[in-house]
């Protein structure tokens, strides 16, 4: 064909590709060593529908990493995938009267044949589906191996209740107090759980970060940091009148102590209930009953007035000795630090307004600086020197705040009341669901035993398949409670009647480990085979969202420092490097159905063909900028291709024709292209890469119209390159040049071009030629010219000559290739 056909151009290779699977990771040449392995890895879809411009776009970023680093030698494993429970499907399945996996198959098989056409380079042998029982049968494995350490258990507390999905939240999962997937106001409710015991690696999640710092967003090790949040202070107990325990606080700022003038508990918290007068229980419960009635929202709201209630007790300051009243108030939070503080309105805040609402002293002990208006509404919480601070043993008065901090806690320390403290705001991760559609928990409940995990050799607990529609529907019970067949089971301990835990786990859990599978994917005996992820492992590049930042992306690295502690893995961060990409907007805003501004991928597709959209995708910014499909143009991207795809045809020299002695300007700027491509595809700059690109299909094109012509093997030389580059965005158009050009496919298997160093060599340079340090000319050499050479040069140029004059020349200083200095 003489014009460029999209469409026969995508239906001619697409079988090809499939038969040569070019893309197939083969253990044996990195386990031989003849390639060193490359793990390219972009997260996994939910298969919520056919896939989407967001996809498209980081789709088509990841593949232009995961083809680069094929060409440059490495055995590639860039595996695909489907994150394919979750309540997406659920609730599709309750709206149609269907059983979820009918919904999320028929997804998986459409995005399956959408990936495929949009030409990713990914390993299919390698596909998993976490909701396939021969996946979730590890998910389970896992879960109980993670028990069996310590790491995964029950507690009945307080936990994120979100009333519109009818199920529990993680922490993460509420953000700004609503439920992160359909943003309804998010309750708390008290309620035996599952966790796993993230806490226990706070300090090594948050250490293992600084090593990423190079290789990971900015915004995402950030955000880790702060979701950690490590706190250092103190732990501080106060006596409390009629009552052998004392109360322990934490605080951050034990220096302030002396100004501690009340405490308060967690209205929420048992130890509220616990020390209630009984004079005060009344206001107290009704206090309580308001406070359950709120959602984390009001309650996070600083400009809310500070509510709270007197439990009737008082304790005892340990270093004033003052009697202080026990409050009880919801700006305190039952699952952090102790649940307990010690309120100092003179240096916080919250403590300050609380005590002006409830008419409680204030005393102030860092001396603020002139001009702070003590009576203005204010807790001071700067830096000076400590004042109304000390007692007959200790003063702190004159000390700055972290030297009053050290003294302050020496001295509980002495005297048995305090320690040095810290502190994380990380929580344990809550892993149950009550919903259906994920793995369930492999817990059988057993009134005589307890809590049975299922025999291993059982495993896996496989959701039932009859259920269906209404059977679904939250109640607030997981739907498999009601499966009477299912989780009535005779306890694998003493063969009593017992029930099976009836939650499923978050599907998190899942796709914590699923990058692992993917190295021993379809093994039946094992999660994953450590030999295998010795091969392939930790992913070299993880390309994704980082809405991500503190779920997927924490739970994962947790499940990676478990399972190298379980001597399962040698590394213990999964992810080397990671590529945040940016959002596709529409008319500077997010895609949205009210808005009615999506764009439809398939539709693009169909108008532009699949390479004309990656290239426009990855032309448009920086991999981690937004891109507004209004400020882009994929019909500019089609003449773009054709234009290169023109060059192809042009072409008349032989396959293999020696282009060293074509062209030398257009084998300079082929050259140049390469060398600089390398550098921008390492830094990430792919827009760029494009660019450059583009300048050679035009130099190309100026060469064959009006310079060497058509004939000239540079020619051949710069459209072979073209198509080589290209294949890393347009990789049908790529294909079919390269096909013109006389090759067999695919070029998306040869290597990456080498580039000529000589012919990077700048054409010239100017010396200055100086005589008694004054410029008398200035000439052009080479720039490996050398002194001798450039000496010659100098005395034989001619306004050197005649500025001489006939003098005698006495010395020679020559700084090839720059400066010539003649003394005469
Ligand atoms: C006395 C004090 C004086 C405090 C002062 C601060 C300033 P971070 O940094 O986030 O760890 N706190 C402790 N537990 C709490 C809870 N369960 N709910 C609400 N607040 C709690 O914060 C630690 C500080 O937050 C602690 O230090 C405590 O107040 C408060 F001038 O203690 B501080
Ligand atoms: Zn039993």
């Amino acid at each position: 064909a003489s014009s460029y056909d999209v469409q026969a151009v995508e239906s001619k290779w697409l079988p090809v590709w499939e038969d040569l699977d070019p893309f197939r990771a083969d253990d044996e040449v990195v386990r031989s060593g003849e390639r060193p392995k490359y793990y390219a890895l972009t997260m996994f879809p939910y298969p919520s529908g056919d896939l989407h411009m967001g996809h498209a776009e980081v789709m088509a970023l990841h593949d232009v990493i995961a083809r680069y680093r094929r060409m440059q030698g490495y055995e590639v494993l860039n595996p695909m995938g489907w994150d394919s429970f979750g309540l997406n499907a659920e609730n599709a399945a309750i709206k149609q009267d269907e059983h979820p996996a009918t919904f999320t198959y028929a997804n998986i098989e459409t995005q399956y044949e959408s990936f495929k056409r949009y030409a990713t380079a990914f390993d299919w042998s390698r596909r998993l589906h976490t909701s396939d029982p021969e996946y979730y049968h590890w998910t389970q494995w896992l879960f109980l191996k993670f028990r069996e350490r310590g790491l995964a258990y029950r507690k009945l507390s307080p936990v994120n209740w979100c009333p519109q999905d009818q199920t529990v939240l993680a922490n993460e999962q509420v953000v700004d107090g609503r439920c992160e997937r359909c943003g309804a106001e998010v309750t708390k409710r008290e309620l035996t759980q599952w966790y796993f015991k993230i806490t226990e690696y706070a300090e090594r999640l948050l250490r293992d970060l600084e090593p990423l710092e190079e290789r990971w967003p900015d915004r995402v090790v950030h955000s880790q940091r702060n979701w950690i949040g490590r706190s250092e202070g103190a732990h501080v107990a106060f006596a409390v009148e009629g009552r052998d325990e004392p109360v322990t606080v934490y605080t951050t700022r034990p220096d302030t102590l002396f100004g501690a003038t009340f405490m308060v508990v967690a209205a929420d918290a048992h130890l509220a209930a616990e020390l209630v007068t009984d004079e005060q229980r009344p206001a107290y419960e009704a206090y309580l009953a308001e406070v359950r009635k709120s959602s984390e929202i009001e309650r996070m709201a600083t400009d809310r007035p500070k509510t709270g209630v007197f439990l009737g007790v008082h304790a005892t300051n340990p270093v004033t000795g003052e009697r202080i009243p026990v409050w009880a108030a919801d700006y305190v939070l039952a699952d952090y630090g102790t649940g307990a503080i010690m309120a100092v309105p003179g240096g916080d805040q919250r403590d300050y307004e609380f005590a002006k609402a409830h008419d409680l002293p204030i005393i102030y002990t860092v001396q603020p600086p002139e001009g702070f208006e003590e009576s203005g509404g204010e807790a001071y919480a700067g830096a000076g020197p400590a004042i109304n601070s000390a007692n007959d043993e200790v003063s702190l008065n004159g000390l700055e705040v972290a030297d009053a901090k050290r003294t302050i806690i020496d001295w509980l320390v002495a005297k048995g009341l305090g320690t040095a403290a810290v502190n994380y705001r990380l929580r344990d991760w809550l892993l149950s669901r009550q919903r259906f559609w994920g793995a369930p928990i492999p817990i059988i409940h057993c009134p005589a035993c307890g809590e049975v995990p299922v025999p291993e050799d059982q495993l896996p607990v496989v959701l039932p398949d009859n259920l269906k529609g209404a059977d679904l529907k939250p109640k607030g019970v997981s739907p498999l409670a009601a499966a009477e067949e299912w989780v009535n089971v005779d306890c694998p301990t003493c063969g009593g009647p017992a029930k099976r835990d009836s939650d499923t786990m978050d599907t998190f859990v899942d796709s914590s480990w699923y990058f692992l599978r993917f190295c021993s994917p379809g093994n039946d005996q094992m999660a994953f085979d450590p030999e295998q992820v010795r091969l392939w492992g930790p992913v070299d590049q993880y390309v994704g969202g980082v809405e991500h930042a503190v779920l997927h992306l924490l739970y994962a690295r947790f499940f990676t420092k478990v399972l190298h502690d379980m001597g399962l893995l040698d590394f213990t961060e999964p992810f080397q490097a990671l590529l945040g990409q940016g959002v596709v907007i529409n008319q500077g805003k997010k895609m949205s159905k009210s808005l009615g501004n999506g764009i439809s991928l398939g539709e693009q597709l169909e108008l532009y063909g699949v390479d004309a959209v990656r290239l426009t995708l990855v032309f448009a910014s920086p991999p981690e900028d937004n891109i507004d499909w209004a400020d882009v143009s994929p019909a500019g991207s089609v003449r773009f291709l054709q234009r290169a795809w023109r060059l192809s045809g042009d072409v008349t020299s032989e396959p293999g024709t020696d282009p060293t002695t074509g062209d030398a300007v257009l084998r300079k700027a082929t050259h140049r292209t390469i060398h600089d491509a390398t550098a921008l595809l390492e830094g990430h700059r792919f827009n760029v890469v494009v660019a450059r690109v583009m300048e050679l299909v035009n130099a190309t094109r100026k060469a064959i119209d009006s310079g060497c012509g058509p004939a000239d093997p540079a020619v051949r030389e710069a459209t072979e390159t073209v198509a080589i580059l290209l294949s890393l965005v347009a990789p049908y158009t790529a294909e079919d040049m390269w096909e013109r050009l006389g090759h067999e496919p695919s070029v998306a298997q040869v290597a990456w071009p080498a580039v000529d160093e000589a012919l990077l060599v700048e054409e010239s340079v100017t010396a200055v030629v100086q005589i008694q340090g004054k410029v008398k000319a200035r000439i052009e050499v080479a720039p490996d010219v050398s002194d001798a050479d450039l000496e010659a040069a100098a005395m034989a140029d001619a306004d050197v000559v005649r500025a001489i004059d006939g003098r005698e020349v006495r010395r020679v200083i020559v700084r090839a290739p720059k400066l010539v200095n003649i003394v005469v």
